[in-house]
This record gives C-alpha cells, structure tokens and sequence, in this order.
C-alpha cells in the first residue's frame, strides 16, 4: 500500500523556517512564519496565560472527556469576543476545534455536506492552507482580485467585479482582519460594500479571523465579522486563539455558524458535533480552557488585553518606522503602504528573484511571494532591512 504515496508538496513557510535555522550567519532575520516576536526574537508564553495554567494546575480535578463541541464556556466566551452583540446569542452554533486550521476545515467539509456543487471563492492571494485544504477536498476554487500590486492596497474595484461573477450559493472566503499574506485591509464602507453583493447574489460568507487584536484593537478588528454576522442570512466564521493568546502549540480554535434564523441553531450545533466526531472526537481542551478563564476574569483579561495591546502597538512603530526609513533612503513615499497596513505581515510586492537577493545577499529571509513578518523586526534590524530591500532593486 505505502508504495502507492507520493511525496506531497511541502509548505513553503514551514520550509523557510528550516532553510533560515540552517544558515550559519549571526545577523541572518527570520521574516518567515507568522509568529509573534517581541525585541528580543522571542516568542512569549504571555502572562494572563501563565497565571491562568497555574490556576488549573491547582483546580483542575479531572482530565476526563468534556464534549464533542467542547466546553460551552469556551464557545460562550470566543462568540463575545468575537461578535459581541452583533447576533443573538440563540442563533449561533459553535465548536471547539485543533485551531483555526481546524475550524478552517470544519468549514469547508460543512460547506461541501450542505452544498457539495459550491464553488469557494478565494483573495487573490490568500493564506497558501486555505488552498491546499480545499483542494484536498476536491472542493473547487475561484480566485477573487484583492491586491494591488501598484499600490500595495486592496484592489476593491477587481475584487467587486469577480465576486459578481459568483453564483447563488458559493461561499466567499474573507479574512476578518489583517489579511494573511498581504496585510492589505478592507475599511467599514468596503465590508458595506461586500456584504451588499453578497447579499444581492446569494452568497455565503465565510470569515477567518485569526489576528484579532493585532490591527486596529481586539473591537476595532472585529466591526467587520460583526457586520457580516448581523447583515447577512447566514454565515461561517473559523476563529484561532493561537496569536492573540500566543497559544500556538495549544491548538486553539473555533468554529462558528450563524444563521438568522434561530430555528437553524440546534441543527447546526448538531452538525458542528458531528463533524468533530468524523474527525478527531473532541477538540483539545487545554488552550480553550485557559481561554475562557481569561476571558471570564477581570483582572486575568485586562492585563491580556494589556499585553495584547502592547504587541499591537510594538509593530505599528516597527511599521512607521521601516516607512520612514525607506522614505528617508529613496526619497519618496513609494513605501508608506508598509505604515497602513495591518497585522503581522505586509506584502512588498516584489519578484521572487528579489527576494532570494535579499536573502543571499542580507540573510533577509521573507516568503517567496515577499510576505514579510513584522514582528521578526526589532529597531536595530529595521534600517538593515531598508537598505537590504534599496539595494534589491525594489
Ligand atoms: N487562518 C489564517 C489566515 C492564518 O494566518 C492562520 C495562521 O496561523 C490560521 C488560520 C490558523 O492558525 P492556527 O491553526 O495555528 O490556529
Ligand atoms: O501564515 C503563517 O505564517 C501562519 C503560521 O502550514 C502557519 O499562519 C504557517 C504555515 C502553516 C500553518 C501555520
């Protein structure tokens, strides 16, 4: 049996990682995968979760199964966060997940149970696993127009035009917040402007957020799920707790359905159980655990959010100051995008080749598509990397 595999195509983030750990250069900068860095090139166990582990090391009295859709309390505490009082409580389903790569796939299997003809329609780029699953699952995909090369923005008119080439019943993938590779954000009027088609043709949106709290602010990177969630019949929302709990390796997700209709809840919750069962049983409990004591805590979650913000602010300064050195390089504002974009990750733009200069070159290692971290930065290493992308020829 084993003879008939074949060697599957690997993941070009996770293959930089090993590709930067390899190169004996002391000033090398890992710009490649999406994990947050504070100054020192460390990624932290932040404190809210620290004392909160320490809290269920001493209560916790039983490791005994919770349930298919995992603890109530999780799901219960993630809707707020996520959509606050955008929806009724009444008319949500949730499931604990591995992540929100879980919760990712989750959705795509349930789009493919409930309408399996359902085209997805994907940003043009997107993060390179949304493909990858989809594919997986024969589920075919549509890539929508979504940024600008020219201006590092969002391409919105491209963007209208393709989704309006959609047919009732395909499903939209949107990213809630900052968008993952390009860090290029829709604004309020835009999502407006979305949800109108949406609602116009009969899609169905489905909304990754998997960064909220590291754009604008834990409310400020959720009013446009919120919207989507109160405007629209019906949607799917797969959220992560991995950055903004810096719960990585927890495997921390959740999946929601929303449906106007109330009637649709308890169907819905049944499949989301359902569709855990298929996979795995129950979801892992740990992260979610610490998550939802967090969240139901006042002192534990002011001092998350305040931790939270800080990192947010870190890489807003980064961000200005990287514009600001490269306006002060080439004399011109060709590099401002870098301040408005939002998130973790901003997208130059440039070819491969330029890419694999700065890498040779500088020991800049960025994504192939020129996805760069942000928090892989720190204030010694912004000008080296301005000077490194001027002498690529960017
Ligand atoms: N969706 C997007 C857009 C992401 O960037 C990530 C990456 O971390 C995820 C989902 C899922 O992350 P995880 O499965 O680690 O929670
Ligand atoms: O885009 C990123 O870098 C993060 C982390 O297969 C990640 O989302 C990268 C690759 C992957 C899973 C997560």
């Amino acid at each position: 049996m084993f003879e008939t595999l074949k060697p599957q195509p690997a993941d070009k983030i996770l293959m930089l990682m090993q590709t930067y750990r390899d190169d004996p250069r002391d000033s090398k900068i890992d710009l490649g995968v999406g994990v947050y860095k504070n100054a020192e090139g460390v990624t932290p166990v932040m404190r809210a979760i620290k004392a909160a582990e320490h809290k269920l090391w001493e209560e916790q009295t039983s490791k005994s199964y919770v349930g298919l859709a995992g603890d109530p309390a999780y799901s219960d505490a993630m809707i707020k966060l996520i959509l606050s009082d955008s929806v009724a409580r009444a008319n949500v389903a949730a499931a604990a997940t591995p992540g929100g790569t879980g919760a990712v796939r989750q959705a795509f299997e349930l789009i493919k149970m409930a309408n399996p003809g359902a085209r997805v329609f994907v940003s043009n780029p997107t993060w390179p696993n949304h493909i990858s699953i989809l594919n997986y699952l024969n589920i075919e995909t549509v890539a929508y127009r979504y940024f600008d090369r020219e201006t590092c923005g969002v391409d919105f008119d491209g963007m209208i035009a393709d989704l309006k080439t959609a047919n009732k019943g395909d499903v939209v993938l949107l990213h809630g917040c900052c968008h993952n590779p390009t860090g290029a954000n829709l604004n309020m009027v835009q999502w407006q402007e979305v949800v109108a088609i949406l609602n116009e043709r009969g899609l169905i949106p489905m909304i990754d957020i998997a960064y909220q709290g590291f754009g604008d602010g834990l409310e400020e990177d959720a009013q446009g799920v919120r919207y989507v969630a109160a405007n629209t019949p019906e949607c799917l929302i797969a959220a992560s707790c991995s950055k903004n709990f810096g719960i990585y390796r927890e495997r921390t997700g959740l999946l929601m359905a929303v449906s106007q209709d109330s009637g649709a809840q308890a169907l819905n919750q049944g499949t989301l159980a359902f569709l855990n069962r298929q996979n795995y049983s129950f979801p892992p409990d740990h992260g979610a655990r610490l998550v939802s004591m967090i969240l139901n805590d006042d002192a534990l979650r002011a001092d998350w959010a305040a931790e939270l913000e800080e990192t947010r602010l870190g890489m807003l300064a980064l961000r200005q100051q990287l514009a600001d050195e490269l306006q002060r390089l080439t004399g011109s504002d060709r590099f401002g995008f870098l301040a408005q974009h939002r998130g973790m990750f901003s997208l130059l733009g440039t070819t491969p080749e330029m890419v694999e200069k700065m890498r040779a070159d500088s020991g800049i290692y960025m994504v192939g598509d020129s996805r760069m971290n942000i928090a892989g930065l720190n204030t010694q290493t912004v000008p080296i990397l301005a000077q490194a992308i001027v002498d690529a020829g960017v």
